[in-house]
C-alpha cells in the first residue's frame, strides 16, 4: 500500500478535492526574502496567506499541504518574520506558489517596525505581478481589525480587477454552531459579500473547499482539477 497524506484516506482518490490535495502536498520551501526587494520574481501564479499575527496562517498551511513542519507555527505570535514562498506542482514543473507572510498587529512590535511591516505588505500586495490570490485568516474571536480592513482597502483594486480573494476564520473548533454562523455573517457584511469560509486545522474543517478553490484560482477560472483517465477497456 504506498503511502497516502492522511486526507487521501478520507475523500474518494478521483474526487477534484482529493486531486487539489494531492496537487497541495508537493509543496516545498522555494525561498524566503526577509524584505519585499528580495523576494524574486516567480512565473507562476502566487497565492498569499495574510492576516494578524497568530491568525493561523503557518498553520493554515501545513494543513492544507499534509506537511507537518512545512512554515513555522507557533505558540509566540510574531513568528514567521520573512517572507516565506513554497512551490507546488511535480518537482521541476512548479505550476503555483504559497506565500506565508508575517503576521500583522502583534502588540509587543515597536510602532515603527510595525508601520514598516504594514508598507511592505501593502506593497506586496499593490505590486507583486504574480500575485493570483489573497487568502485572509482571521480569529473569528476577535473579528475582522482595524488592520484587517485597512488590507482589505488596500487590495479593493486589484479584487475588482480580478484578484481572488478568500476571507478564512480560523481555529472555528473553539465556537459553537451560534457562534460560527454569527461570525460567518458579520465576515461577509465586513467583506461586502466576498467569499468567507469556517476553517479549523485541528478538526480539518474547511480544508477540501480550500484545496479545491486553490487549484481553481491558480489553473483556470471554472477549472476542475484532471480526474484519473478511465482505464483503457
Ligand atoms: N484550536 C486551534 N488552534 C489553532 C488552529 N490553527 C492554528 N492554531 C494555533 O494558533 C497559534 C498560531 O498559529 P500559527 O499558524 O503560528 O499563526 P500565524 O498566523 O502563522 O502566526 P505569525 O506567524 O506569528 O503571524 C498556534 O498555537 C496554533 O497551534 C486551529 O484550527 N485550531
Ligand atoms: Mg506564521
Amino acid at each position: 500500500m504506498p503511502h497516502l497524506p492522511p486526507l487521501f484516506s478520507m475523500t474518494s482518490p478521483s474526487s477534484p478535492a482529493a486531486v487539489a490535495l494531492g496537487w497541495l502536498h508537493t509543496a516545498r520551501f522555494l525561498t524566503t526574502a526577509p524584505r519585499l526587494e528580495f523576494l524574486p520574481p516567480v512565473g507562476v501564479p502566487e497565492v498569499a496567506f495574510v492576516g494578524r499575527s497568530n491568525a493561523g496562517k503557518s498553520t493554515c498551511i501545513n494543513t492544507l499541504t499534509q506537511q507537518k513542519r512545512l512554515a513555522f507555527a507557533s505558540k509566540t505570535p510574531g513568528r514567521t518574520q520573512a517572507i516565506n514562498l513554497f512551490a507546488l506542482g511535480k518537482q521541476g514543473e512548479t505550476d503555483a506558489v504559497l506565500a506565508d507572510l508575517p503576521g500583522y498587529g502583534y502588540a509587543a512590535v515597536p510602532k515603527a517596525d510595525k508601520i514598516r511591516w504594514q508598507q511592505v505588505m501593502a506593497n506586496y500586495l499593490v505590486t507583486r505581478e504574480s500575485l493570483r490570490g489573497v487568502v485572509m485568516l482571521c480569529d473569528p474571536r476577535h473579528g475582522l481589525t482595524e488592520l484587517d480592513d485597512i488590507l482589505l482597502e488596500v487590495i479593493r483594486p486589484r479584487v475588482e480587477q480580478g484578484l481572488k480573494l478568500l476571507v478564512l476564520l480560523t481555529k472555528a473548533d473553539k465556537l459553537n454552531r451560534a457562534e460560527a454562523n454569527k461570525a460567518l455573517s458579520i465576515a461577509r457584511l465586513q467583506t461586502a459579500g466576498g467569499e468567507v469560509k469556517l476553517f479549523s486545522a485541528l478538526k480539518r474543517q474547511g480544508v477540501e473547499e480550500t484545496a479545491l478553490l486553490l487549484w481553481q484560482w491558480t489553473h483556470g477560472a471554472d477549472d476542475h482539477p484532471a480526474l484519473p483517465a478511465d482505464p483503457a477497456p
